[in-house]
């Protein structure tokens, strides 16, 4: 059973690193995509990448947001143009909200 367990990540492991070599290979360089905090909007409010590009979010309001995914990433409290960066290196739907106004919603889809 030990062994099974063993041989099972072996593969997993090996299928990942595969992955990582693949896109690489079709990467030459990442991006960064500036997402703008208005009027209590994400704008753009969906975003798609690859694996490997960075966000900025930056705050424009008079009034303070956090930009914050469940059990992925969280930014400290974002004052009038504080920005927070986050480089997604997993491929995979990110739904992410303002912890002080839940209501406001982005996606950003990585791939
Ligand atoms: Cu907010």
């Amino acid at each position: 059973m030990t062994l099974t367990a063993f041989r099972g990540r072996g593969a997993s492991l090996a299928a990942a690193a595969a992955l990582v070599l693949l896109s690489g290979a079709v990467r030459a360089h990442a991006e960064t995509i500036s997402v703008s905090i208005d009027n209590f909007t994400f704008a753009p409010v969906e975003l798609k990448l690859k694996v490997g590009d960075t966000v900025t979010w930056t705050n424009h309001d008079d009034i303070p947001h956090t930009v914050v995914s469940a059990g992925k990433f969280r930014s400290k409290t974002l004052d009038t143009d504080n920005s927070f960066s986050f480089t997604f290196a997993t491929a995979g739907d990110y739904k992410y909200f303002c912890s002080l106004h839940p209501h406001m919603t982005g996606m950003i889809k990585v791939e």
